[in-house]
């Protein structure tokens, strides 16, 4: 994992909304299988950018901004060079563009990021999450990838006073002796050690069933101790972040612990839940030590899958100044 060294510009940024929804719940469906397959090929790649399902429109549109909650944006995507190839730097960018064709350039920072971007292979054997650099209305970052195949990208950004946007891209990278792609099992040890982390993933209901609630909790022990781990620090702003995809890749849900309890009525929780921004807004970067709230030993995700399937499941930590990541397979009815 590439994000540790994020951690040093962890900060928690504290808002003077009225939230008491701490979780954002976001998923959509990729209308265009056909944009998966495809190469990038040097060219620009445009993709739609569903918006979504949870997504209401944003209750302070009138603040003004590059577009409205309601226009439809466009992803353009660069790779540099335009052939990856497995390890060697590519430079991923990407671009968005209202519904007039005008470049956004002014974004709302999302736990505390201006965009967040998940890369997995379409095999969901590797993970990435990315926080590329703003710059000239683009944002762009570099990584290596491990190996040839498909792999696939999910953007996260919102436009000031518009609404969050989300883009999936497919991309190959090229290479001889591409692994064959690793089935999706699911895992039949519910505890497992990521790092200095033993963590146990219960789902409630114990058979989860698509299109119905569900609780997914990460129980959290010191891997060298077995103690409960209470002293979770906090990533991005949250103590936890959990992105879900299904199998087949087509469903992304990304989402935040709910269980913070009053201590975080101040957090910002933009995406579906926007809230006013502008002169209420404070930053408080260094209110974490401060903080209540569940650093664990439970940390708990309340989401919807979509529809009956695999997922792969992965929750992502702060533990003694380094980031956890635990995945799961698991099996929705
Ligand atoms: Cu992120």
């Amino acid at each position: 994992m590439r994000n540790t060294s994020d951690l040093e510009r962890i900060g928690v940024k504290m808002k003077n909304n009225h939230k008491n929804t701490f979780s954002i719940i976001v998923f959509f469906l990729i209308l265009t299988a056909s944009a998966m397959l495809s190469a990038c090929g040097g060219a620009k790649h445009e993709s739609p950018a569903p918006q979504p399902s949870s997504a209401t429109p944003a209750g302070h549109s009138e603040h003004g901004g590059a577009a409205t909650s309601n226009a439809a944006y466009q992803f353009d995507w660069r790779f540099l060079p335009s052939e990856v190839k497995p390890g060697e730097p590519v430079r991923i960018s990407y671009a968005l563009k209202d519904s007039s064709g005008r470049a956004v350039t002014q974004f709302d920072e999302v736990h505390e990021k201006l965009t967040h971007l998940i890369l997995v292979s379409s095999d969901l054997a590797y993970f990435d999450h990315l926080h590329p650099e703003l710059k000239d209305g683009e944002f762009s970052i570099s990584t290596t990838l491990p190996s040839s195949g498909n792999y696939k990208l999910y953007a996260d950004v919102t436009p000031t006073g518009g609404s969050q946007q989300l883009a999936p891209h497919a991309f190959r990278v090229f290479g001889d002796a591409a692994p064959s792609p690793a089935p999706l099992r699911v895992d039949e040890q519910s505890t497992k050690i990521f790092g200095d982390l033993s963590v146990t993933l219960k789902a409630s209901p114990q058979s989860l069933q698509g299109g119905k609630d569900a609780a997914l909790t990460f129980v959290l022990k010191d891997a060298g101790t077995g103690k409960p781990v209470t002293d979770l620090d906090r990533y991005l702003g949250a103590f936890g972040h959990c992105v879900i995809i299904s199998e087949d890749t087509e469903q992304f849900l990304h989402t935040h612990p709910t269980q913070e309890g009053e201590e975080m009525k101040g957090m910002e929780m933009k995406g579906d839940q926007k809230e006013e921004h502008g002169e209420h807004s404070k930053k408080a970067p260094h209110q974490h030590a401060e903080m209540k709230g569940t650093g664990g030993p439970d940390v708990i995700f309340h989401t919807t899958f979509p529809a009956s399937g695999l997922y792969r499941i992965w929750g992502q930590f702060s533990y003694h100044g380094k980031i956890v990541t635990a995945d799961f397979v698991v099996r929705v009815q």
